[in-house]
């Protein structure tokens, strides 16, 4: 597929994204969900790729979903617009390898709600997140009223989402919404070295808990903890984890 939305470099075991239509402040259309899509079904069965990075061009991360398009639709197409794109959020949330976004802009809307899929967030210091909803007379559509609250607690989320604020990456960070602010400058050098630390780690090891934390908020402490049990059982069936050992108790660094 020829992409015309997205940039993708794929260098040193780490994805890097680039959502690309800064003209429109990178707003999430059909044609993104469409290349999107496209590029997970290829990344999916890949072995060779650890991170995944989600940035945007220009100014914005992502300002939203795009609201020239949604104007027009009826209520089937809006329909279609919106468990397209919740699938595709639930897909990259559930990407094995981890994901993390860079944000380098305004991060309104879906893009907030693009940047609370990933794994974790850093932001550059013009960041910028909220959701503007209400603004437009609607409510968040790709999950913002599930995922916010759960990442930056109850009163964050409802501040948020009621008030129609927008916050700075101090804020957000303050906050919890994300992880690390750089100078803008700095963002993606600080982020790929964040890549790379997780990409020479076992992959296995990392998949594993990528999925049982996120499993694990979903259910009772009891169970995920019984879940946790049983994967760092399975995990004695691993070579990588053997290596790990191995490789601490021979002082040498392992080989994966
Ligand atoms: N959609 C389409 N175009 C957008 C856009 C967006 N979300 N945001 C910006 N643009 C376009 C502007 O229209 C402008 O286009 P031209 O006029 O140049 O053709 C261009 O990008 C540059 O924007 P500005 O001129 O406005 O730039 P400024 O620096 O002055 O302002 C801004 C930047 C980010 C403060 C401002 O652009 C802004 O307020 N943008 C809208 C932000 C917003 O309201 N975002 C939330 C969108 S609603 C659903 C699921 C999810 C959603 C909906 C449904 N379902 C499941 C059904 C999600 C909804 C949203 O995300």
């Amino acid at each position: 597929m020829e992409y015309q939305i997205l940039k993708i470099q794929i260098s040193d075991r780490i994805a890097v994204v680039t959502i690309s239509r800064p003209a429109a402040l990178n707003a999430l259309n059909t044609k993104f969900f469409k290349e999107f899509n496209h590029f997970l079904d290829d990344l999916e069965p890949r072995e060779d790729v650890k991170v995944l990075v989600l940035t945007g061009e220009g100014k914005a991360f992502v300002a939203g979903a795009d609201i020239a398009e949604m104007v027009h639709m009826d209520s089937d197409e809006g329909y279609a617009f919106s468990t397209f794109g919740q699938r595709t959020f639930d897909r990259l949330e559930q990407l094995s390898i981890p994901v993390i976004a860079a944000v380098n802009g305004y991060a309104l809307g879906g893009g907030c709600e693009l940047a609370m899929a990933c794994d974790f967030r850093v932001a550059s210091k013009l960041a910028k997140f909220g959701q503007p909803e209400m603004n437009l007379g609607m409510i968040p559509g790709y999950a913002a009223t599930q995922r916010l609250s759960r990442l930056t607690g109850l009163g964050n989320a409802l501040y948020l989402i009621l008030t129609a604020d927008t916050i700075t990456a101090e804020d957000a960070l303050r906050i919890g919404l994300v992880q690390k602010v750089t100078e803008p400058e700095m963002l993606m050098a600080e982020v790929m070295k964040l890549a790379s630390k997780i990409a020479a780690n076992g992959s296995q090891a990392v998949a594993t808990s990528k999925r049982i934390i996120r499993a694990g908020i979903a259910t009772s402490f009891q169970h995920a903890s019984e879940l946790e049990a049983v994967e760092f059982g399975k995990q004695f069936n691993h070579e990588s984890t053997k290596e790990g050992m191995k490789a601490f108790l021979e002082k040498r660094k392992p080989d994966w």
